[in-house]
């Protein structure tokens, strides 16, 4: 069976497609630096529930299934550890045969830091953002480019490296004529954030490897996930994914629910007319494994729009309050001051039939899968932290003069590329 390797194998969106893939059949390679544990703590913002370390949940995976997956804990930013990866010169923190795996076929890209707050902190945030997703993109890219050039990248794109443009959005390309000539373009790419316009180098990068040296690349143009059960979660809690709903790394959704659990008014940015599209991260998984299944032939960058549905912010936040109510919470809804920089109200009107033509079924957000995602959070109400749930980082802070600032230090810091000097302070003073 076919060998996918997934960076980023401990994330929100890592860790249940590698139980996907193993379930399929799939040998599986997990690699991670524990990024996004290491910044939840140092950043105090919590997660709803505890999760066991990448090497326990193999090892509960493996219990429960029979099945292997290998874990790796490396810091991909080192061009050693990725390339370690493609050698054999990697070390597995947990594994049933410790032999190397072999090239992985696929290559699953999640290896990023995934918050568009967390970019626009301030300049350290930002730095931390871009030096990791493009280094970690770059070392991926030549890791393929020098040893497995038959290697399938699927990379996590996003929809707002397209920003909202007053057109129809197409899937990754445009035809443009300009004075009589006809060409085929990257459709244009406009984000409101740092993270997303990171993601925008990262196309440009994987763009520039298939130009040059016939790489196969899936580009996933992916909107706002929700969700917390999968398949495999179902059959153990302990292999439930992550869940956060701070402001940082809680996305839309996810947030409301804990907010409606938590007796906390929902927290709808402006007007709340932004609009996304939006999927289950049980479609997450479909559409990741169906693209590995159809890979993009060599030399091309295929992309794909990873949206089921579009939504409003307000009428997400009506769905939560209607369905909340029905279960007997007190649900308000709040529009608060935008801390974001974004139109509030706007034309969005995205292509999205690609995954649908290679056998994705999509699935809509019901009243059920609400109703599911208040009952796994209610079993962890105790947990939430209403004081992380919005501390107004904002898009447009303005520094505070480093005299007039009183910095509090702990010794938690966030993981900083291992070849640079810099030390990054927690931002305790700033939130
Ligand atoms: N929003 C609110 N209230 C909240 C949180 C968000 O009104 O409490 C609004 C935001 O202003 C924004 C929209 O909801 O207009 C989506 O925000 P989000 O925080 O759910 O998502 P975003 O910051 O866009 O980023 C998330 C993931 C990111 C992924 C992206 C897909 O964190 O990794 O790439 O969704 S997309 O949004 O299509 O670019």
């Amino acid at each position: 069976m076919s060998h996918v390797l997934i960076l980023g194998g401990d994330g929100y969106l890592g860790w249940p497609t590698a139980m996907y893939f193993s379930e399929k059949g799939y040998d599986v390679t997990v690699a991670d630096n524990y990024f996004r544990r290491n910044a939840c703590k140092a950043l105090d913002v919590g997660m709803l529930y505890p999760i066991p370390s990448l090497v326990q949940r193999a090892r509960i995976w493996h219990e429960r299934t029979g099945k292997e997956i290998k874990v790796a804990i490396v810091d991909l930013t080192d061009p050693e550890k990725m390339r370690g990866l493609f050698d054999g010169r990697v070390e597995y923190a947990w594994a049933l045969d410790t032999q190397f795996a072999g090239v992985p076929d696929t290559v699953v890209h999640y290896a990023e830091q995934p918050s568009a707050p967390y970019s626009l902190i301030d300049y350290r945030y930002a730095n931390v953002t871009i030096i990791n997703n493009l280094t970690v993109t770059n070392n991926l890219m030549f890791a393929v480019r020098d040893f497995s050039r038959d290697t399938h990248i699927i990379k996590l794109g996003t929809m707002g490296e397209y920003g909202t443009p007053n057109i129809d959005i197409e899937e990754g390309w445009i035809d443009i004529t300009h004075k009589g000539r006809k060409d085929r373009f990257l459709f244009p790419r406009q984000a409101g954030s740092l993270y997303h316009t990171t993601k925008i180098m990262d196309t440009d990068l994987l763009w520039f490897g298939v130009r040059m040296w016939n790489l196969r690349v899936t580009d996933l143009m992916q909107g706002p996930v929700y969700g917390i059960e999968t398949e495999a979660s179902l059959m153990d809690p302990r292999l439930r994914t992550l869940f956060n709903y701070d402001e940082i790394f809680g996305t839309i959704l996810n947030r409301f629910i804990v907010q409606a659990v938590a007796d906390y008014p929902l927290t709808v940015y402006g007007k709340g007319g932004q609009t996304r599209g939006y999927l289950n991260i049980n479609d997450t998984l479909q559409c990741v494994h169906r693209s590995a299944e159809n890979p993009a032939p060599k030399g091309e960058l295929r992309i794909f729009n990873q949206i089921m549905e579009t939504f409003t912010a307000n009428q997400l936040a009506e769905k939560v309050q209607r369905v909340g109510r029905s279960l007997g919470y007190d649900v308000r809804i709040d529009h608060l001051k935008n801390p974001r920089r974004e139109a509030e109200e706007h034309y969005y009107n995205p292509a999205y039939q690609g995954l649908i033509g290679i056998g994705v079924e999509p699935h809509c957000l019901t009243d059920e899968t609400l109703e599911g995602m208040f009952e796994v959070v209610e079993q962890y109400k105790a947990n939430i932290r209403k004081e992380v749930i919005f501390r107004g980082v904002s898009w447009d802070r303005q520094a505070t003069p480093l005299r007039d600032r009183v910095e509090k230090r702990s010794d938690v810091r966030i993981p900083v590329p291992s070849d640079s000097r810099r030390r990054l302070d927690p931002v305790a003073a700033i939130l």
